[in-house]
């Protein structure tokens, strides 16, 4: 019976991912953490086990792990690239010394590990379009310093001391559920509230910056389907390139504007996000997840769009 730690619990994909393990393997063997508890997820806090625990607490966490008798951990609390620009030391603490401290119990309880990557791990010398398995990384936030140093600390782990490490490189993501808070792709996530509360958005993203997104129920699948495939088969592990859909802001709006007719868009350009993202892929080769692993999302732009809108409309009514 599989017992699994979740990190950042309450975050963008926690969220939903810890519901989605309950479901699967049983409400007590899925662990929530989060380093406080937040108003709104009462769903996730009360339905299985909660800890409140800071991933800067290495002996506290490790404490966790014993108690519950945890085999998996998936660890997702860390800062995003937009405001691990504002505050680099912050961000370089937390997705550093989290992953640091998360690795060590890994090693001494012997757990597998998954922990994302992003888009983020590349940077402006990388090939732009159908960016390789393998490539250059020289990213230019502290954000994708970071991932690329997660990357690597990963594979350090799975050599040197055979820890299970596992990782994907993620898009942007955008889910209906809970908020993303800092990042760059946003904008493609408050766009559809937006829409439906006010009929127009004013996007931070400038026109024709394409990057690669996904809708979170592929997401989670990604999570679940890697942390379940054969070992034998993984050729790469930290991290796999994946996506599902590379756009620019012009085509989510005119796919939105399919089922809203009304809606507008204009731009009031942030110049710190429109830099990161300029410096990001503008789409993916993800091949290596297909082959290695099975990687197949579901949705597209349209399919994404029809099922956001559906599940806002009835959740802002
Ligand atoms: C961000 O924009 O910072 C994240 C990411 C792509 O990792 N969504």
């Amino acid at each position: 019976m599989k017992k699994i730690l979740v990190t950042g619990a309450l975050g963008q994909i926690g969220s939903e991912l810890t519901m989605e393990l309950r479901k699967m393997y049983g409400d007590n063997n899925v662990i929530a953490s989060s380093r406080r508890k937040k108003e709104g997820q009462e769903e996730v806090i009360e339905s299985g086990p909660f800890e409140v625990v800071d991933v800067l607490e290495g002996e506290k966490l490790a404490n966790v792990v014993k108690k519950h008798k945890v085999d998996t951990i998936i660890h997702l609390a860390a800062i995003l690239s937009a405001v691990g620009e504002e505050r680099p030391n912050q961000a370089w603490n937390i997705n550093m010394n989290g992953l640091y401290n998360i690795l060590e119990i890994g090693r001494e309880e012997n757990c597998l590990v998954f922990t994302p990557s992003s888009i983020a791990a590349f940077g402006p010398s990388t090939p732009q379009d159908k960016t390789p398995q393998d490539t250059i990384q020289r990213p230019e936030t502290m954000y994708g310093v970071t991932k690329v140093a997660g990357e690597i600390l990963c594979d350090y782990y799975f050599k040197k001391f055979g820890v299970d490490t596992r990782g994907v490189r993620f898009p942007g993501l955008i889910s209906h559920k809970t908020l993303p808070g800092g990042g760059t792709t946003d904008y493609a996530v408050h766009i559809y509230y937006d829409a439906l509360k006010h009929g127009r958005y004013t996007s931070f993203i400038k026109e024709g910056t394409y990057m690669d997104m996904m809708y979170m129920p592929d997401a989670i699948d990604a999570i679940i389907q890697l942390m379940q495939a054969d070992p034998d088969k993984l050729i790469h592990r930290n991290a796999f390139n994946i996506t599902a859909m590379s756009f620019e802001p012009e085509d989510i709006a005119a796919e939105i504007k399919k089922h809203i007719p009304e809606f507008e868009m204009d731009y009031d350009v942030d110049p710190v996000r429109q830099a990161i993202a300029e410096s990001w892929p503008n789409s993916l080769d993800d091949t290596a997840a297909r082959e290695e692993w099975g990687w197949n999302p579901k949705y597209d732009l349209a399919k994404m769009t029809e099922d956001m809108l559906e599940k806002l409309k009835l959740k802002l009514n």
